[in-house]
């Protein structure tokens, strides 16, 4: 079944949501959104999004219709933040798992692989209201049938479909997403939440390189703590603790 208003509402009733044939970014139309008070759990999607962003500046790829684009809009207690990004990848995960996709892993902070290749990024954006927090823009692209070869991607990055050898509906993934999305909402700030993440990340024990407040840190991913912070050990034993960035991954150390 397609991606239309009228099967994306119907599927998400009572949810708020708003579907849009193609729009710039849904992180941005989520923002705005949010901005004039939507409700916890009001969900952004579209067939085709233009102008995807990534982090850092970077761009997000995807063609129209093939692939789940969407934005969740949440109202977290401000203490939970660092669990964000942690909430919006394990729920990618287990959506996977649910497809008995097979080989499913996070790379720190935010990409969701599978045999190593990422088929999915999480980019979380926060709305302040000066010192009080308004909500949070939880914004996922997940690749279901990008044809990537002939591309710059085409060794980094996978699509459900051909991983499964067997297609897929994005209306069925998109219910299933939410789903999860609610139940690891409710355990923000529970060891649970932490540790499920912490599980699924390749990163550990890896040799990184990761850049840290302007200077490059050569270590081994030694660890994470509970705000989702990576903690490298440089080859003095040093641990720097890393809260933001993208790591190169080394040859295992
Ligand atoms: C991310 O950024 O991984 C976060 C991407 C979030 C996209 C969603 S889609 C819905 C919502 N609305 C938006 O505007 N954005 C969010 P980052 O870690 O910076 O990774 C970006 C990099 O991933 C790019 O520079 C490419 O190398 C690569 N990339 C781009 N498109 C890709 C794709 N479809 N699959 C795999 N990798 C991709």
């Amino acid at each position: 079944m397609s991606l239309t208003e009228t099967t994306v509402l119907a599927a998400l009733a009572p949810r708020p949501a708003r579907f849009y044939p193609q729009i710039g970014s849904t992180n941005d139309a989520a923002m705005e959104w949010l901005s004039q008070g939507a409700k916890h759990g009001s969900v952004v999607i579209v067939d085709e999004q233009v102008k995807g962003r990534g982090r850092l500046g970077r761009t997000w790829h995807t063609p129209p219709a093939t692939a789940l684009i969407l934005s969740v809009i949440l109202r977290p207690d401000a203490a939970h933040l660092p669990q964000l990004t942690m909430l919006g990848a394990l729920a990618i995960c287990d959506m996977l798992d649910h497809l008995d996709m097979e080989h499913v892993s996070i790379k720190w902070p935010n990409d969701v692989l599978v045999n190593g290749k990422k088929v999915s990024g999480v980019l979380p954006e926060v709305l302040w209201e000066g010192k009080r927090l308004t909500g949070v823009v939880l914004g996922m692209g997940i690749n279901v049938r990008i044809d990537f070869s002939g591309t710059d991607l085409a060794h980094h990055a996978i699509s459900i479909e051909s991983a499964l050898g067997r297609p897929v509906q994005r209306l069925d993934l998109l219910k299933d997403l939410l789903e999860r999305i609610d139940f690891w909402f409710s355990h923000l700030g529970t060891d649970e939440l932490f540790e499920n993440w912490k599980r699924r990340l390749t990163t550990l024990g890896q040799s990184v390189q990761v850049e840290n407040e302007g200077r490059i840190v050569t270590g081994v991913a030694y660890s994470v703590d509970s705000a989702g912070a990576l903690l490298v050990m440089d080859s003095t034993s040093k641990l720097h603790r890393i809260l933001a960035g993208d790591i190169g991954l080394g040859s295992t150390g």
